[in-house]
């Protein structure tokens, strides 16, 4: 399976959520690969990635980071590629608001495509790197439409909560 997604997090300890992506992507059956690499810790590491993804088939990165949250921002800065940002909760943090603050407050020039903290935003970052693909890929774009029709259907099946 071909990597499209490079998915990127800031220390080992960011996986839990992370996990959610790769794990969303492999419902559609797109290809993608897990790094660790801290902006403030492996600042070249970093560079050098980004800077590679294009010529080696990536087409959207993914990164997640808590606390100063600069990955993503440092991430878009090394390449033109789509880069979707998650903000985390780190244990020591400000409850992710720290990370949601510095990964949504892009100068103008260098986007980071934000979603929301933690997991919904790992799965939902998944979701839109398919939507993506999937402008350029009749298979994903068809299993994208699919996936939303199910998880329609299943609220519409879904029996009210008992009253009483
Ligand atoms: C950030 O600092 C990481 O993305 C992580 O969310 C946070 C804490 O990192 P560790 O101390 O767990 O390595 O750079």
């Amino acid at each position: 399976m071909d990597i499209q997604v490079g998915i990127i997090m800031g220390s080992k300890s960011d996986w839990d959520v992370m996990s959610h992506v790769s794990a969303t992507l492999d419902k559609f059956g797109i290809g993608s690969e897990n790094r660790v690499i801290s902006a403030h810790r492996a600042p070249h590491l970093l560079a050098e990635y980004c800077e590679s993804a294009r010529d080696r088939g990536i087409k959207v990165l993914v990164c997640g980071a808590g606390l100063a949250a600069a990955l993503p921002g440092v991430a878009a800065a090394h390449t033109s590629l789509p880069v979707l940002g998650v903000p985390l909760e780190a244990s020591q943090g400000l409850g992710g608001m720290d990370a949601l603050m510095a990964v949504v407050q892009m100068p103008p020039g260098i986007p980071v495509g934000t979603l929301a903290i933690g997991k919904p935003g790992a799965i939902n970052a998944a979701l839109l790197a398919t939507a993506i693909l999937a402008l350029s890929d009749t298979k994903i774009a068809t299993a994208l439409e699919n996936f939303r029709a199910s998880q329609t259907q299943t609220i519409v099946d879904m029996p009210p909560p008992d009253q009483d």
